[in-house]
């Protein structure tokens, strides 16, 4: 499996500083409808070398993990790593690195949020934080976070993700493994590609991961997630093409329902731990993953808490917002429940 590790070019970045100071002229914060519409059309006037690329990841076979590099983000003046995911929403030392963060992102589709994870927030703080380090959410870091779809347990999961590294002075490993790259036994796929397996939401959406100084959500919004949780429907792990196929997936939040299952499910996990590719983001580097047909992890590490300490974000991309109509919005069509 290979990813396809790009630099920019010198017009790409004067491209991205030119747009982002603009937008940033008008927008004091990358958290609204009305940024993600605008930093949407801004991206359609980003280099065609750019868009190209996008497209190839699109509808391409090979180009199914990104890494763009060469962006500099100068340490010296960077604010320090906050405290936790849970940082101001308008963050002025910050908006134009969130701003590129949201012109690359949206070349391969829209930006949007989760109602029920930090109330509909676009871009995430992944910081490590000593209360979480053994849990399996991106603020752990004492264990593996094992390799994963995002939001596996929902039907409008998004196409894909675009991580964005601040810092990484530790250099934690973020792991990558495509379907195309699984070589499994005939019988493993005929039983991975029926409904005979069960993901349920993972720990960002649950109410106890979603308290905030800044917002509150109230039981109700959980009703969705407690339903998935509840009564979920078991579904398939392989779907689509044979030699391109769609994997759904995230071993630390789901069960086969019955022994045969659960040895396919085996061999695809000792597959997916055997072709995984490592990958340590640096700072000003872009990580764009399609999440429908790769799963993406991070090994433990040990984070140097301080104002240093390890600092990525991380936004989700629909290439359709109506998602089919799996999705249910709520105050805006980029918020999904
Ligand atoms: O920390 C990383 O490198 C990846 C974490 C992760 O899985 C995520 O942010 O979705
Ligand atoms: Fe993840």
């Amino acid at each position: 499996m290979t990813i396809t590790t790009r630099p920019f070019t010198k017009i790409e970045l004067d491209a991205l500083t030119d747009l982002s100071e603009e937008l940033a002229g008008h927008f004091d914060s990358c958290e609204s409808e009305e940024f993600a519409n605008a930093v949407g059309q801004a991206a359609l006037m980003l280099p065609l070398s750019l868009r190209q690329l996008a497209y190839d990841f699109r509808i391409g076979k090979e180009k199914r993990i990104i890494l763009l590099q060469g962006m500099a983000i100068d340490e010296a003046t960077l604010m320090p790593t906050p405290d936790s995911w849970d940082h101001a929403w308008r963050e002025p030392r910050i908006l134009k690195l969130e701003i590129r963060h949201a012109l690359v992102a949206s070349l391969f589709g829209d930006i949007f949020g989760w109602h029920t994870q930090e109330n509909g927030r676009f871009f995430r703080h992944v910081i490590p934080h000593p209360k979480d380090e053994a849990e399996q959410l991106g603020s752990g870091s004492s264990v593996d976070l094992e390799w994963h779809n995002e939001e596996a347990f929902h039907p409008a999961r998004a196409d894909s993700i675009a991580l964005m590294c601040y810092r990484n002075l530790e250099q934690a490993v973020t792991t990558v493994c495509t379907a195309s790259s699984l070589k499994l036994s005939d019988e493993a796929v005929k039983i991975l590609r029926q409904p005979r397996f069960v993901i349920v939401p993972d720990k960002s959406h649950r109410p106890d991961f979603n308290k905030s100084s800044q917002w509150q959500l109230s039981a109700e919004d959980f009703q969705r997630i407690e339903k998935m949780l509840t009564q979920p429907d078991p579904q398939p792990v392989l779907t689509g093409p044979s030699d391109d196929p769609f994997l759904r997936i995230d071993p630390a939040f789901m069960y086969a329902i019955d022994p045969e299952a659960e040895q396919a499910l085996k061999e695809i996990k000792a597959e997916v731990d055997s072709k995984l590719v490592d990958v340590v983001l640096q700072p000003g580097e872009f990580l764009v993953i399609d999440n429908l047909r790769s799963v993406h992890g991070r090994r433990r590490y040990k984070p140097q808490y301080g104002a240093q300490k390890r600092w990525m974000r991380r936004v989700n991309i629909a290439v359709d917002l109506a998602k089919g109509g799996q999705n249910i919005w709520v105050g805006s069509r980029r918020r999904f429940l």
